[in-house]
């Protein structure tokens, strides 16, 4: 990221360190990604809140509302509005501003829990990026690449996605960029052959981490989920463990379907981490939360942008400040 193009970062003193620099360019990247939705759903929460109000039926009655409406998730919204009545019963939760304190807390723990480090403890470590058509999982793959080989990891790109020669070509154009070599082959090729010689030439190359791209949309849904399951196979196969990621991309603008996706592709292939892109600019952003809520699989990256450096570790804390910022 070009830190001179930071508006905040203009009035940051100098002589702070340059860590320092960097994380408030960070933060303030992460707060413009999210404006729309904490907007759309923090902001509606503020509007309610506002003033020397009482929390009372009628104050209860537009908070489920709002929760309801929102894109945290049905089960999710219900969850945290059930937690909600049981504190006001109680008296626990004397006025809207310790309500909004209580639910930024409750919010922070859902996606707490869910947080892991990510151990890349194998050599190579073989990721295998799933997700439907158009959600990212090219433009993450060539973002991953250039975190990785900026943490001086060796990488190698398989296109396992010969469902279309653009696909092949895009991530082509990504492993120029990322500096990394891409493993490919014509369009229509067998993507588990593909996903197979990626690995062999990574172990000959000694790489550190494979990443294998596959389609996001088949003839039909059946025939993507065997050929996924097929790609997990094969890979075990080049590699006993591998995949030993099954990194699924959800686009956050798809809203709660994106709660759906995820179930419906961790029956078929099992996901182990997941990325939420296009935080930017949707609001819609507070799916994370749903989908952390009911999938309880840790949340690896977001993206927040289409450029090569706007993928960005996943930290609950950051998130859920960002999003309960004052507007
Ligand atoms: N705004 C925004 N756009 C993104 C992000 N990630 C991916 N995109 C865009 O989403 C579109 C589809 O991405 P692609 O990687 O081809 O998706 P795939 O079909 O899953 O491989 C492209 O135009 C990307 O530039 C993100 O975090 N933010
Ligand atoms: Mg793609």
């Amino acid at each position: 990221m070009s830190i001179d193009k930071e508006p905040d970062e203009q009035n940051i003193v100098a002589g702070e360190n340059e860590q320092k620099k960097s994380r408030g360019g960070f933060f303030s990247r992460l707060k413009e990604g999210l404006a729309k939705t904490r907007k759309q759903f923090v902001g509606t929460l503020d509007n309610l809140f506002y003033g020397d109000k009482e929390i009372d039926e009628e104050f209860l009655e537009e908070l489920e509302e709002i929760l309801l409406t929102s894109d945290l998730g049905v089960k999710t919204s219900y969850r945290l509005f059930s937690q909600i009545e049981e504190k006001v019963s109680h008296q626990e939760l004397e006025n809207p501003a310790h309500l909004r304190d209580f639910l930024q807390s409750r919010i922070g723990a859902i996606l707490e829990q869910v947080e892991a480090p990510w151990e890349i403890d194998k050599k190579p470590y073989v990721i295998m990026v799933i997700g439907v058509n158009g959600v990212g999982k090219t433009t993450t793959i060539g973002k991953l690449a250039s975190i990785f080989t900026k943490e001086k990891k060796k990488v190698v790109l398989g296109a396992a996605d010969t469902f279309r020669a653009a696909a092949v070509e895009q991530l082509t154009v990504w492993a120029e960029r990322a500096k990394v070599p891409i493993i490919k082959q014509n369009m229509g090729a067998d993507p588990a052959a593909v996903a197979f010689d990626t690995v062999q030439s990574a172990i000959k190359r000694e790489a550190d981490i494979v990443i294998i791209d596959t389609a996001g949309r088949l003839h039909t849904k059946i025939n993507l989920m065997d050929e996924l399951k097929k790609i997990q196979r094969v890979l075990g196969k080049a590699l006993p463990g591998a995949p030993h990621e099954v990194l699924l991309v959800l686009d956050a603008n798809t809203g709660q379907n994106a709660i759906t996706q995820a179930q419906i592709f961790n029956e078929a292939i099992g996901v182990t981490g997941l990325i939420m892109t296009k935080l930017d600019g949707t609001a819609k952003g507070g799916v994370i939360v749903g989908v952390c809520d009911e999938l309880k699989i840790p949340v690896r990256y977001i993206g927040i942008g289409e450029s090569i450096e706007d993928l960005r570790a996943f930290d609950s804390g950051d998130f859920v400040n960002a999003l309960f910022d004052k507007i």
